[in-house]
This record gives C-alpha cells, structure tokens and sequence, in this order.
C-alpha cells in the first residue's frame, strides 16, 4: 500500500530517507531558536546545503518556538529552507501540541507565500526535542488537513513527510490512513 492521499487537488505522502536528497521546491528543518544549527535533521541540512544557509540565518539571528523562516537552500536539491522551531517535549502539559501544530501551519504557509508546489517536512521535534512519534504524527497530518481545508486556492500541489527510519515511517503511514479517508 502506498504512502498517499489527496485533500482536493494537493496530494500528502511519504518517504523514507534523508531529506538533504529529496528532490523538491522547499525542505522544512527542524531547527532551534538561535539558527545556527545542530545535530539531527538541521546538522545535516547545514552540511549538506554549505555556508550560504547559516549566513542567512546569522542574518535572521532567531527564531521562536512554532514560527518559521525562510532561507536559500545553497546546494540542496531545493529552492528554500524554511527553517522552524519545534517544541521540545515536556509530558505534554506546556503547550506543545499548539506549537507543533503552528510550526506546520507557519511552513506550509511560507511555503504557498513563496510559491513552492512540493514541500518536503521531517518529524518536527521527534528527535533532540522528544516528542511522542505517535502524538507528532498526529499533531502535524491534522494542522496539514486543516490548512489545507482553510486554503482551498493554494498552490500546494504536494506536501511530503520525510521519514528517517522505519518506526517513524509506520507511525506516519498509520496516521495518514485514519485521518485522510482512502481517494
Ligand atoms: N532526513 C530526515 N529526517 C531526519 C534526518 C535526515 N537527514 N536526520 C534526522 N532526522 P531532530 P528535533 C529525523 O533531532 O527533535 C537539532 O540539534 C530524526 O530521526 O533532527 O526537532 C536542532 O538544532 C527525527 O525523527 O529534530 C535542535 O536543537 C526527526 O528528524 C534540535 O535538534 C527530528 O529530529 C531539534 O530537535
């Protein structure tokens, strides 16, 4: 069974891999508050991309929890990076799912301002910041619905989730199919 759905004319899916090697408009990272990079997701998109993205992001200087910003992609196989900040997991009772679920909100909405058709987003806070893979999963498949629902004139021709490893591609394959009934 293949990891897709569609919501109107824009198509949600999945892969399994490194992000820095997705072919797309726009890759969402997975960043702090000061920009300036990290391990996971952001570490790799930084050395996969070259110095250009951290000087725009000098430039920029911060970020605050569930806000995004835009950068150069450098030498990533995309146009931009939106650069977000994802809450880091604390039991659940200190707003995290509200600011999970702006940071998706904040990217898809930079991306159709910046006029990106394909975005590709990894598991936002998964990592580092210890969020519950199944809550993530959730969190972040229902902000791309309600969005979605919310702009039904967007350019957003396909959203993809980028899946380091297996668990996490399961986990957002079994969300997929319970929120977005089959096309
Ligand atoms: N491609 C796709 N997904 C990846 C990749 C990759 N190359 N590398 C890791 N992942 P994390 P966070 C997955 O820790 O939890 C950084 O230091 C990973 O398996 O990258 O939001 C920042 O600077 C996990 O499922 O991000 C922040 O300080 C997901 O990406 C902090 O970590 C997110 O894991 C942010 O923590």
């Amino acid at each position: 069974m293949l990891g897709i759905r569609h919501y109107r004319s824009t198509a949600i899916d999945l892969y399994q891999g490194d992000i820095t090697r997705f072919v797309c408009d726009g890759i969402v990272n997975a960043a702090n508050e000061s920009l300036l990079g990290g391990g996971g997701v952001d570490g790799a998109i930084h050395r996969a991309g070259g110095s250009s993205i951290l000087e725009e992001c000098r430039r920029i200087g911060h970020c605050p929890t569930g806000k995004a910003i835009a950068t150069t992609a450098g030498s990533l196989p995309a146009k931009k990076v939106i650069h977000t900040v994802g809450p880091v997991w604390k039991g659940g009772t200190s707003g995290e799912d509200d600011l999970l679920r702006s940071c998706l909100l904040e990217s898809l909405a930079l991306g159709v301002t910046l006029k990106l058709p394909h975005l590709a987003i990894p598991a936002i806070s998964t990592g580092v910041y210890g969020y519950p893979l199944d809550k993530a999963a959730k969190t972040s498949l229902q902000a791309v619905q309600d969005f979605l629902k919310n702009h039904p004139e967007g350019c957003l021709r396909r959203v993809t989730f980028v899946l380091f490893d297996g668990p996490a591609y399961q986990t957002f394959q079994d969300t997929l199919f319970s929120l977005f009934p089959e096309d």
